[in-house]
This record gives structure tokens, C-alpha cells and sequence, in this order.
């Protein structure tokens, strides 16, 4: 880390972790050399794969991501990739080395329930997978990107059912959930009513893309990316007032036992000083990563430990969560 003086260790489900950034799922996690390259950076606390299923998928076809806005420092981006990911088996084979390293997080998006207990099942009781340091599950609840299949965590009594499902398989590794994005306090409310059942819920990581967005290109009078019609998930600067505006709703709402992972909008270190503010224990970063690579880590740690030493701040904790609100709070 660049300086002694500051310390940037934080947790999530007591898991510790020597620094609060890593890769949102999507961006540098399909492949074990990304995978690997996110876990050699010296500035991230752990990693996350590609969200997976239990076989191999392609994936939608491309152009399925487009950057726009300021690409050069990161931007906004657009996405419909479907999915495409090396199946559950290969992100449980690289957990074997990398694992060893910093912790390793698998991301699930089963594209049915049965699907997603098969893997939860595998990932609970089968052998190998037992003895992979896996540090925990984070169940994709939020995937936009899939012709004819809604956003479970739009649906809350399927949110309720899939969750309910899943912690009568899951007992040996933490498990998380990833949340679309919501907009009115009425949904938060609704989402926690369903979240505070579960206290074997660990995490929740806030948010994924906002969903369906059009993104076009005005000179050429069509659609950026080319499947579900140009529609696709939104990530970037464009998503960074949604994003802290969900990570301080669930923190609000949520009991401590319950960490949340910001993720959402990182362009720069004041990005992730912004998450630690509203109540993130860590936060993910995906379109920046994209565009800049893994040197990206290296630049945003810079710049969050120059605001914490600016602000005579040395841990995160003596401002995690502390966000002011001036007016008494309201939901
Ligand atoms: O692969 C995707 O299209 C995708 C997924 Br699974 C997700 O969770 N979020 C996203 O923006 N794209």
C-alpha cells in the first residue's frame, strides 16, 4: 500500500481483507489469467469470478459492451453480454491457486433455481469443491441481460422463494446476495422485509447495472451494442448516484450482521471514499477496471489514501457509514 500511516484493511462476513477494493463480477474474472491478475495486484482485497453457470455459456452475440461518455477516465457503460462465463467447474479449479492468495468469491446466476441449487450443491457438498479455499457465494439475484427471464429481485416473492431455497442448502460457505438497483423507498422497504428473514445473509453488494438502458449512436442512427435490440445494463459514472443512494438505503435498513459492498460508479479514489461514506465495508469496480485494466487499482487507492490523508483520516472506520444528512433522516 503507498503509505504506513494509513490503513485500509476492512471485512466482509469477518472475512479480513488488506484492502477495500476488487473487480465487479464481469469485468477481468472469466478467465484465470484475469482472474489472476486482479489477485496479483497488490491494491485489491479479494476477487470475484464472472457469475457462472453449471455449464459454459457463450453468451449473447456481439457487440454486446460498449463504452460511452468520458471513455477516458473510465466513463459509463452499456452491456448485454448473456452470460458468458467457463461453467461452474472452472471457476472452482482456479479457486485452487488463487484462493491461496486473497479471497476468492464465486459468483452464481443459475438461470433457474433447480439450477442454482445444483450449484449451491456442489459447492456445499462435493469433495473437490470442499477442499478449494472458496471464501464465499455471491448469488447474481440481478442478471438484466437474459431475453424472457425477469430480475429476480424485482419479483419479491421470488426473491423470498430463491433465497429461502437456498439457505436450506447453503450452511458451510458465507453466501451474499448481488441486488439490482431500486428507486423508491417503498422497494427498499419491500427488499429488506424479504432480506432480514435470512440471517445467514452475509452480504448484499449494491448494485448491479441499471437495466435496459439505450445507448445510440447518433451518426450512424442505431444501437450500440446489438442484442435485446440495443437495450442493456448500465454501469459507470451514470450509475454512481444510484448506486450510493443503494448502498446507504440497505446499510440504513440492514443489520450490522449484514455487510454491504458497494459497487457502482467508481472513476476515482473520492468514488470509493463516497461508498465507505454511506456505509460500504468494500466496494467493486467494474467499467473503470474495463477501460484502464488492472493498473486501474493502483490509481484509485492512490487517490482515496490522498483524500484520507487530506481529511486526517488513518482507518476506514473512523468515517464508514458517517455520511451527514443535515435534516433528521427520513426513509
Ligand atoms: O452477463 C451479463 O450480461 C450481465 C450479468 Br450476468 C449481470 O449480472 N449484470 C450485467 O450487467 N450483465
Amino acid at each position: 500500500m503507498e503509505s504506513q500511516s494509513i490503513d485500509l484493511t476492512t471485512s466482509v462476513a469477518d472475512i479480513k481483507l488488506s484492502s477495500p477494493i476488487w473487480n465487479a463480477s464481469g469485468v477481468m474474472c472469466t478467465t484465470i489469467d484475469d482472474l489472476g491478475a486482479v489477485v496479483s495486484s497488490p491494491y485489491t482485497g479479494a476477487v470475484v469470478t464472472k457469475s457462472c453457470t453449471l455449464l459454459p455459456r457463450q453468451g449473447n452475440p456481439k457487440p454486446r459492451y460498449a463504452a460511452f461518455g468520458f471513455s477516458g477516465a473510465g466513463g459509463s457503460s452499456i452491456n448485454s453480454m448473456g452470460l458468458p462465463n467457463n461453467g461452474l467447474s472452472y471457476y472452482v479449479d482456479c479457486a485452487r491457486e488463487l484462493g491461496r492468495h486473497k479471497p476468492y468469491f464465486i459468483s452464481l446466476a443459475g438461470l433457474s433455481i433447480e439450477e442454482n441449487l445444483q450449484m449451491l450443491s456442489t459447492l456445499e457438498h462435493d469433495e473437490l469443491a470442499q477442499e478449494m479455499p472458496i471464501a464465499g457465494i455471491e448469488l447474481n439475484l440481478s442478471c438484466p441481460n437474459l431475453p424472457g427471464k425477469p430480475q429476480t429481485c424485482y419479483d419479491f416473492s421470488a426473491m423470498d422463494e430463491t433465497l429461502r431455497q437456498t439457505f436450506e442448502m447453503c450452511n458451510r460457505l458465507p453466501l451474499g446476495v448481488k441486488l439490482s438497483p431500486y428507486f423508491d423507498p417503498i422497494h427498499f422497504d419491500m427488499a429488506y422485509e424479504v432480506l432480514k428473514a435470512y440471517p445467514k445473509l452475509r452480504w448484499v453488494t449494491c448494485i448491479n447495472s441499471i437495466g435496459n438502458g439505450l445507448v445510440i449512436d447518433p451518426i450512424r442512427e442505431q444501437t450500440v451494442i446489438h442484442p435485446k435490440n440495443g437495450l442493456g445494463g448500465l454501469g459507470g459514472q451514470v450509475v454512481k448516484a444510484t448506486a450510493l443512494s443503494n448502498v446507504w438505503n440497505f446499510r440504513k435498513r440492514l443489520p450490522d450482521s449484514i455487510d454491504v459492498i458497494g459497487c457502482g460508479g467508481v472513476t476515482n479514489g473520492l468514488d470509493v471514499f463516497e461508498h465507505l461514506l454511506c456505509g460500504a465495508s468494500a466496494v467493486e469496480i467494474g467499467t473503470f477496471i474495463r477501460a484502464n485494466g488492472v493498473k486501474g487499482f493502483q490509481t484509485i487507492i492512490g487517490e482515496l489514501t490522498r483524500a484520507m490523508k487530506i481529511k486526517h483520516y488513518t482507518s476506514l472506520d473512523e468515517f464508514r457509514g458517517k455520511l451527514k444528512t443535515v435534516m433528521p433522516s427520513q426513509k
